[in-house]
């Protein structure tokens, strides 16, 4: 028999359309599901890139820089712990706003924007803790995909996921630099 004339096959034809658009509502909230997952676990891991509980995060590694560290600067190099903090700070707001807010924060005009967040090392932590809050919150909220491109202040959009990943070595790199420093400073380096 001509199939096109049987519409018994039709009739059997139709569960399966119908298993196709089960099918697809599934993948797509299976795939929400996943960005879900993976959303959180990279918020967690800003947060341990931060907070710790490890000691290669940043405040972990503040807590061990004295007030009289802050402003030293090491025999032939340039940069303070504050130089450092300064700039990955910065970079939080910066990379927040670039990403996820109106594009203003540049290079150029440094969301560093109060003077007092860098006086004191406490202040400096709160002042820290203010634009991780704000890229956490960000980043916490998000439920499309993480390959969507966003803006970077160097002017090229970058994928969403870079963006975070770059946060999170931030935090790391720097980290190691101030732990580096304060050792320096109080002669207690180790091998
Ligand atoms: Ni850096």
């Amino acid at each position: 028999m001509d199939s096109r004339y049987d519409l018994g096959s039709s009739v059997v034809a139709r569960p399966r359309i119908v298993d196709a658009a089960a099918r697809m509502r599934d993948t797509e909230d299976t795939e929400v599901d996943m960005t879900a997952e993976r959303v959180s676990e990279l918020v967690e891991l800003l947060d341990e890139a931060f907070v710790g509980p490890r000691w290669h995060a940043l405040l972990i590694n503040l807590e061990s820089v004295a007030p009289d560290d802050w402003l030293w600067v090491a025999p032939g190099g340039q940069r303070s712990i504050r130089d450092i903090v300064a700039h990955v700070g910065g970079c939080k707001f910066m990379y927040q706003n670039q990403a996820f807010g109106d594009g203003q924060y540049t290079w150029d005009t440094p969301p560093v924007a109060d003077g007092d967040a860098l006086v004191t090392i406490p202040a400096a932590i709160d002042w820290l803790r203010e634009g991780h809050q704000r890229l956490r919150s960000s980043v916490a909220a998000l439920d499309d995909e993480l390959p969507r491109l966003r803006g970077h202040h160097s002017g090229t959009l970058r994928e969403t996921r870079w963006i975070i990943k770059t946060m999170i070595e931030h935090d790391l790199y720097h980290s190691g630099e101030i732990n580096y420093i304060r050792a320096l400073r109080q002669q207690d380096d180790e091998i």
